[in-house]
């Protein structure tokens, strides 16, 4: 489906929401899917096997699949993300499930609560919520953790901020054989999925019960997520991998977020196998590429295109090498031509022109296209233009970490159609 159209059709199914809850005036966010993974029925040809992946020393081609051709329209993207997503679950961050077989939960404008339950286990789970004055129905940015994120600016734009605590639903200072916290109830606690996508789960559970409570109170079309530092981390996997996320917003995230994998040279940046030693942050299987990153099939700058054309605000602080924030310009910029090439290059904002400062400091330089962005793609008001605003200690330089061009998509229908899509054939296969 081109993305035109999916637009459009998250709009009638807004239309379809407001008008049920007797609520008018609020339009779905523009960009977002209605759905949690919108390429989930693209058939995915098996993915390689760790031991045979070439060495790749720039960032692999976003916009080549696996069977090596590359998309040619708008459309064919919707199939290639899922195979995006499906490396990055397998290599880098473990595997998302799909929704529990029972998700249910309460609403109201001091609270929200989540009951999950799937093959017998049980687990919940619970975030606060402060909402501007005035009745709703009001957009949601979830804060991950407590600290780092612009709340005051966040409310005074207009959205209801959710406080959420990544770490009921996956806990840190546990060993990787013995996981903790909501997730790994339901999932077993030798799961091999990492804590950044145990988070994005419980994110995408707080939708569901969004979804569920009618939208009288928070808007479940119009969702927003950030944090800091290892909330940034996670703020950037929550909306990579639930596309009904309309805004993403991650703050100094530092490796294992933004920053491209591979890594600049000489950077200082936390190295990959301190990263994935201090915390199970990473899927189990990375531990296999702390040390030989250019095998990876997939790097950071495809999350950044798994996002796309969703809005995504990169903050970042240039003035500590450790957080990687020129690895995290060329990320930005390898994911922009993702964006560029869906015919959304306005959505894709990044920016680390801040003066110096500590790590998760709130920043007056993020204020305004903090609001914009919050304006544009949970209010759909205003019409903020995306920018790729690099401090001159973050100059990432894309051109040396790519040989790939990006290609000039068509609007035409997805070039290899996913099986559900294609009309049933009674005819023989053709003979060859
Ligand atoms: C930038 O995020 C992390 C960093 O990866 C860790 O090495 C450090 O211990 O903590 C940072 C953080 O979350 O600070 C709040």
């Amino acid at each position: 489906k081109p993305i035109v159209a999916l637009a459009v059709a998250a709009l009638a199914a807004a239309g379809a929401v407001t008008a049920a809850t007797g609520s008018f005036g609020a339009a779905a966010a523009p960009f977002a899917a209605g759905v949690e993974d919108e390429g989930a029925d693209c058939a995915v040809p098996a993915l390689p096997d760790q031991g045979s992946l070439p060495t790749e020393a720039r960032l692999p081609d976003p916009f080549k699949r696996l069977d090596g051709t590359r998309i040619s329209t708008q459309a064919d993207w919707r199939c290639r993300r899922t195979e995006i997503k499906k490396l990055a679950e397998k290599f880098v961050y473990g595997e998302k499930p799909a929704k529990p077989s029972s998700v249910t939960g309460t609403v109201s404008r001091t609270g929200i609560s989540v009951n999950v339950s799937h093959n017998g286990r049980n687990s919940s789970f619970s975030a606060s919520v402060d909402a501007p004055s005035g009745n709703g129905p009001f957009p949601v940015v979830v804060v991950l953790g407590g600290f780092g994120a612009d709340t005051a600016a966040i409310k005074a734009a207009g959205a209801a901020v959710v406080s959420y605590d990544p770490y009921a639903v996956g806990r840190e200072g546990t060993p990787r054989n013995n996981k903790q916290g909501a997730f790994y109830s339901i999932y077993g606690n030798t799961s091999s999925t990492g804590l950044l996508v145990a988070w994005a789960w419980g994110v995408s559970r707080i939708i569901d019960v969004l979804e569920s409570a009618g939208g009288s109170v928070l808007r479940a079309d119009a969702t927003g997520v950030t944090g800091c530092s290892r909330f940034g981390k996670g703020a950037f996997v929550v909306g990579a991998f639930d596309q009904r996320i309309a805004l993403t917003m991650p703050i100094e995230s530092g490796t294992a977020g933004v920053p491209i994998l591979r890594g600049v040279p000489g950077e200082g940046a936390q190295s990959l196998s301190s990263a994935y030693g201090e915390q199970p942050w990473f899927g189990d299987a990375f531990g296999s590429f702390t040390g030989s990153p250019t095998r990876l099939p997939v790097d950071t700058h495809e999350t950044v295109a798994m996002i796309a054309p969703r809005g995504l605000f990169v903050m970042d602080n240039p003035h500590i090498a450790n957080l990687g924030p020129r690895s995290a310009s060329v990320a930005a910029l390898g994911g922009a031509e993702v964006y560029r090439a869906l015919g959304a290059g306005p959505n894709i904002t990044y920016w680390s022109d801040v003066a110096d400062g500590t790590h998760c400091a709130s920043r007056s330089e993020w204020r305004t296209p903090l609001q914009q962005n919050i304006q544009k793609f949970l209010l759909g008001t205003g019409n903020a233009t995306g920018t790729i605003r690099m401090h001159s200690k973050a100059t990432g330089n894309l051109a040396e970490w790519r040989t790939w061009t990006t290609p000039t998509l068509g609007s035409g229908p997805a070039s290899s159609a996913p099986p559900s899509s294609q009309p049933p054939s009674s005819a023989p296969p053709p003979s060859s």
